[in-house]
């Protein structure tokens, strides 16, 4: 058994997360979270930038339970590697109520895709920023991807905003559904209307086929989580942001907590008060009721879903 010790400085997700005042719509998928070991169970990998604290299975399903959700897309974390058996047994533990995005290596096979599939994995993570993966070469993520494509799988990519004009053109031959993290990390100091921001919109706009994670104000946000009262809420800074991409395409987004927050370096936040932030980006229950349910079900469960 190993035991692993934590990156310094790192923040252990909220104990005792607040009970949302949003009411989330019935079947809410929280379509972006973690586990994290247990470490003496699913060791870190060795290839890892940060070793975390633990955050189990139990721990992610007691908060979908206290949230409100009714179900989980569990990412597999770069803490992992390419061992994807802790973000597995998650799934292979929910009672049907969790599907997961994994990340595998060139040689998978097709025995090992099968497994997975049958487990409940929908797609596989290609991750761009640096401080997280080492390099890996565009010409085995294509293989990859068109391998992945004959499951009915899609990729998710986590990528900086200052790297999309150099990603550009490998993502716009992924031959699969691809679904952005995080509105691929845009400045909010910059302007809304402004050079960078227009750049991912124009890529949601030109690529039918992407779809774009609402997620992780508190990772985004330059004015934090302090509500300064009135119409001043938390992480107001990101809101303009996710609220675009949400009307202007309400049938390709996903919200997810993003739990346990891996890598923030000045707050935790609780959790329930980033349910409470949904309101704010999805303004009317037609919406939020694509953005927790309809989307999130088309993409992962889709033999569930009426329309
Ligand atoms: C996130 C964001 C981060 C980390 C990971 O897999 C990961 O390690 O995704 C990050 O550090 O920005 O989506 O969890």
């Amino acid at each position: 058994m190993t035991d692993f010790i934590k990156t310094p400085g790192w923040l252990d997700w909220f104990a005792d997360p607040s009970k949302p005042r949003f009411k989330l719509p019935a079947g809410a998928v929280d379509a972006h979270c973690h586990v994290f070991g247990p470490g003496a169970q699913f060791p870190f990998a060795s290839e890892r930038k940060y070793t975390p604290c633990d955050a189990s299975k139990d721990q992610l399903f007691a908060l979908r339970d206290h949230l409100g959700f009714d179900k989980n897309v569990v990412v597999q974390a770069t803490c992992h590697g390419a061992d994807n058996r802790a973000m597995i047994d998650a799934l292979l533990h929910s009672k049907g109520k969790a599907r997961g995005v994994a990340t595998v290596l060139k040689n998978v096979t097709d025995d090992e895709i099968q497994y997975m599939h049958d487990a409940g994995v929908r797609g596989v993570r290609f991750n761009f920023v640096k401080r997280l993966v080492d390099f890996t070469p565009k010409e085995d993520l294509q293989e990859i991807a068109s391998r992945i494509a004959h499951w009915g799988w899609h990729v998710v990519i986590y990528f900086e905003a200052v790297d999309l004009p150099e990603l550009w053109d490998f993502f716009s031959q992924l031959p699969t559904p691809v679904v952005v993290d995080h509105m691929g990390r845009p400045d909010v100091s910059k302007p809304l209307e402004g050079a960078e921001f227009a750049l991912f919109e124009r890529f949601m706009f030109e690529h039918e086929n992407v779809w774009s994670k609402v997620t992780c104000p508190e990772r985004l946000s330059v004015n934090g989580p302090k509500a300064l009262g009135g119409e001043q809420h938390a992480y107001r800074d990101v809101i303009p942001f996710a609220r675009r991409i949400v009307e202007k395409y309400p049938t390709r987004v996903l919200w997810g907590t993003d739990w346990p927050h891996p890598n923030l370096k000045d707050h935790m936040p609780d959790d329930g008060l980033l349910v409470d932030f949904i309101p704010h980006i999805a303004t009317t229950a037609e919406l939020q009721k694509m953005l927790l349910v309809d989307n999130p079900m088309r993409l992962y469960w889709p033999e569930l879903h009426a329309n």
